[in-house]
């Protein structure tokens, strides 16, 4: 085998850098962005242990460290398809022989990745392009050693290669957000107007404290894979299946033509960490899922619920009796993010069996491991009560006022108590005036006047049936945080 030079491993480094920036440049961020097969496969292989850890341990951080790594795996695989390109194009006689070779390659690969053929000549184009320039370097071919190239080329060649990285990633990012759904015109219906006004009215006034519903653009997200699918309405359906006496099918424009209800539902992650900020509530346009599965048929116990991103979870059927499927989120199409065009709701559980894109359910006989319990999770059931602890606000006159929110799931919350002194005394708190829904957090608001210098704050919920929140691992792996929220209050900020 041919030894490679440093010139020709930087010039296929570059080639490849070239390359995933133009595949960015004409998809975005959307499956057909080269790098959307090649993360996914790269959280898809990860061990469960690191993907876990990464998530408890990082958070979004440990999603930007995977992408990353991802894309710098795809410059990998480019800078490969051009050594490859080198290394034949040696033996062909002609002049553009590796650039040639090189572009389709990085064309057919790219193809093959995402399955947009139309698409992937955006990153074979500019890859045949650097190619063609650098060959007139070369004296006779790329890869047999050529011209010497000196610092001005050098430095003329990173200003052209910064400027492409530039255009590439506002196009690119344009190109993404002509994939999200339109929610600018149209007026919010009147019921969406009212309820969210009834939320605002609820909501209680601490300082720096979340409202009763959260805005679209800071609801939390997780996903398995960091490119989310791109469903059209127009081709989005349902599909009922397995043991059904008879499958079918709905499609966006039968879901909507029924008259919607809204609800406000709260969603928390079993990742989420005892104060974390995984839980958020939406008011969603729902349609009943039992309509749909009634007219089915089941035969089976168990569900599983399947999204366009290869995501599934299972439970028991018995679930989906409180299941929606919701297809707007505070009134406008539901995000790309969160599901669009129709995701489902399953009031009281974690957030996972909530499947965003989705597109399939199938009844089975039999249980089977749903993506997040192959990799050792359990939060197909229902949520364990908490009660956060999301303000501190010191006053006038030495008083404090702390506050945050509640969620128990369909047993809903009856009182939250707090606790000055680690958990000797405890004191009722004020709650906000429940919402007209089954599955929804309140908040919770005490205030008192401080006579000490620091407070051991503790915070616990009681739910609708008595239950105090329990105590335990407050690891969120693999079952959900367990415990109390406890913090130390000062007085007096220094
Ligand atoms: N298709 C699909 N659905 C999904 C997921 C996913 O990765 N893909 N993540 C699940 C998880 S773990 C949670 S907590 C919720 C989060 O919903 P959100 O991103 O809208 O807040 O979606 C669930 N539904
Ligand atoms: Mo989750």
């Amino acid at each position: 085998m041919a030894k490679i030079s440093v010139r020709d491993a930087a010039l296929a480094v570059v080639t490849g850098i070239t390359g995933v920036a133009g595949s960015y440049m004409v998809a975005g961020s959307t499956p057909a962005f080269v790098g959307a097969p090649v993360t996914s496969a790269v959280f898809r292989s990860t061990p469960a242990s690191i993907v876990t850890f990464s998530i408890l341990v990082f958070g979004k951080f440990g999603k930007l460290l995977g992408f990353a790594l991802a894309l710098a795996l795809t410059v990998g695989l480019f800078t490969g398809l051009v050594l490859v390109g080198f290394a034949v194009g040696r033996h062909v006689e002609r002049r553009f022989g590796a650039s040639v070779l090189t572009t389709g390659l990085a064309w057919g690969a790219t193809s093959l990745l995402t399955g947009a053929p139309v698409v992937a000549l955006g990153a074979a184009v500019p890859m045949g392009a650097v190619l063609a320039v650098l060959a007139r370097y070369s004296a006779s071919r790329i890869g047999s050693g050529g011209r010497a190239i000196g610092r001005r080329d050098v430095i003329g060649g990173f200003g052209l290669l910064l400027g492409f990285l530039g255009l590439a990633f506002t196009v690119g990012n344009r190109r993404t957000s002509e994939n999200d759904p339109d929610s600018t015109n149209g007026t919010l219906d009147w019921r969406v107007e009212a309820a969210l006004r009834e939320a605002e009215t609820n909501g209680l006034d601490v300082d720096g404290m979340p409202g009763l519903v959260s805005e679209e653009n800071s609801f939390y997200e997780v996903d398995i894979n960091i490119v989310n699918p791109t469903v059209r309405r127009e081709d989005w359906q349902l599909a009922i299946t397995g043991d059904v006496t008879e499958e079918l099918t709905v499609d966006y424009g039968e879901l909507t033509s029924k008259s919607p209800t809204y609800e406000f539902v709260t969603l928390r992650c079993v990742g989420d960490h005892l104060n974390g900020d995984l839980m958020d509530t939406g008011l969603w346009t729902v349609v009943p899922l039992a309509e749909y599965i009634d007219r089915a048929g089941p035969t089976g116990e168990r569900v599983v619920l399947r999204g366009d991103d290869g995501y599934y979870e299972e439970f028991p059927l018995a679930a989906l009796e409180d299941g929606y499927l919701a297809y707007e989120l505070n009134g406008k199409p539901l995000p790309r993010k969160h599901g669009y065009p129709v995701r489902a709701l399953v009031l009281g559980h974690w957030g996972e069996i909530n499947v965003k894109w989705i597109t399939e359910i199938e009844v089975l006989e039999e249980s089977v491991k749903g993506y997040w319990e192959k990799r050792g999770w359990h939060g197909t059931g229902p949520v364990i009560p908490i009660a956060k602890l999301w303000a501190v606000n010191r006053l006038e006159g030495g008083r404090i006022r702390i506050g945050g929110h509640a969620y128990a799931g369909l047993r809903g919350i009856r009182r939250v108590e707090v606790s000055l002194d680690g958990g000797s005394t405890w004191n009722q708190t004020e709650l906000s005036e429940p919402l007209p829904s089954r599955d929804v957090w309140r908040q919770w608001r005490y205030e008192w006047d401080a006579t000490e210098e620091t407070y051991d704050v503790v915070v616990r919920a009681i739910d609708g049936n008595g239950n105090v929140q329990p105590r335990g691992d407050a690891n969120p792996y693999p079952g959900g945080a367990k415990g109390w929220v406890t913090e130390t209050v000062e007085a007096k900020t220094e």
